[in-house]
């Protein structure tokens, strides 16, 4: 492929200038923003990942922010999740649907106060949405995406870094928690979160300002920790089974297709509820799984059917071979008539057909 060429519309960061002198391989757009896909290699990426500590420039999750009197209505509309016992501390994983229940975002909710909501969402612009709803139904709620950049700090030594810079008060920090921490004149949201199994944090980077002062600190205090750039990295992130928006789920799924019917849980309505009801009770029709491809694959860039006697019985949006277990590992949403584990599957690939075979847990 070609360069992406930067524009207004296709936004940098306020890390940009170091992810460049990092040496950064490859960008996708993500939020109309750069978000660096490999450094060295995504291999040699995920197994420093595993050993040592990254720190990823991930700007591109940007904050919708829902800030005023109705916050905590809007929040109630948009959530399938119960937020009325959400602290003040507290991150929540949230699937976003419309009114049928098809997924539009899977954010990740922070509630800074009773009226101050972040969703730091995935690809799409959900802001749009929210808006939508505020405008229609006349609520005293600001909608807009403040200039917040998350900075995620990544790996078994992450703990460790993040201590030398932020104290250790950082360890104290629960898993989907934040505390308010010091850096220089100012304070950032560093939460307990990222989209890795591997331990860490995320910080919210208020302004352009303290971004690169921020991402040089890390760098100069982590040097025997091996620290370096890193991604979101697509190895990590499937044997761990976070599911990617745009790829492993979009609008025609349901949260419960998703394996995220543990998150809708709300007690009064929101928007979609009625649609979800019979899943609820019946379970999906399809869902995603952990499964594993034999031989060789290339790339996975579009979604592969999954065939069996001749009919597709589902599709596999995410694969990749995995050096730490040996075997192409990926994420497939299944039919139910296929969905146990042990079935084996055809997968169209563009390089020809692979067996598959549905697996039983995700990696780690
Ligand atoms: N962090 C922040 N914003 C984000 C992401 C993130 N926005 C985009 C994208 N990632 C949103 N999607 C996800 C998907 C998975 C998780 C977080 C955001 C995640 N899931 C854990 C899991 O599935 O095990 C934990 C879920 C839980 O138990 O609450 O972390 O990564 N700021």
């Amino acid at each position: 492929m070609a360069v992406i060429t930067p524009s207004r519309r296709v936004r940098k960061t306020p890390f940009s200038p170091g992810v460049e002198a990092a040496g950064v391989g490859g960008y996708t757009v993500y939020n109309h923003m750069l978000l660096p896909t490999f450094f060295e290699s995504v291999e040699a990426d995920a197994a420093h990942l595993k050993q040592h500590v990254q720190v990823w420039d991930v700007a591109c999750e940007r904050q919708v922010q829902i800030k005023g009197p109705d916050a905590l209505r809007l929040m109630r509309l948009l959530s399938p999740r119960d937020m009325d016992r959400m602290q003040a501390d507290q991150c929540y994983y949230v699937p976003i649907v419309d009114q049928n229940g098809g997924m539009l975002n899977d954010p990740v909710a922070i509630k800074l106060a009773d009226d101050h909501y972040w969703l730091s969402v995935a690809d799409g612009d959900l802001w749009q949405f929210a808006l939508g709803i505020a405008i229609a139904l006349g609520l005293d709620v600001e909608v807009s995406e403040p200039d917040v950049s998350p900075l995620a700090v990544q790996g078994p030594k992450a703990d460790d870094l993040m201590a030398r810079v932020f104290g250790d008060a950082v360890r104290d920090i629960r898993f989907f928690r934040y505390k308010r921490l010091a850096f220089e004149d100012t304070e950032f949201v560093v939460a307990r979160s990222g989209w890795s199994k591997q331990g860490g944090f995320e910080i919210y980077v208020d302004g352009a300002d303290y971004g690169m002062p921020l991402w040089e600190c890390l760098f100069a205090n982590g040097h025997d920790l091996k620290v370096r750039a890193g991604c979101p990295n697509n190895i990590e992130r499937i044997e761990s089974g976070l599911l990617s928006f745009g790829s492993d789920m979009r609008r025609e799924n349901t949260p419960y297709e998703c394996g995220l019917g543990r998150f809708c849980n709300a007690p009064d309505d929101y928007i979609g509820k009625a649609a979800l009801a019979d899943q609820a009770e019946n379970g999906p029709p399809r869902i995603i799984r952990p499964m594993v491809i034999e031989g060789e694959i290339g790339p996975c860039a579009q979604s592969w059917p999954l065939m069996a006697a001749g009919r597709q019985v589902g599709q596999i949006a995410s694969a990749v071979y995995s050096p730490e277990f040996g075997v192409n590992v990926a994420i497939g949403m299944v039919d139910r008539s296929h969905w146990d584990a042990g079935t084996r599957v055809e997968v169209l690939t563009e390089h020809g057909m692979r067996w598959a075979e549905v697996q039983s847990n995700f990696w780690r």
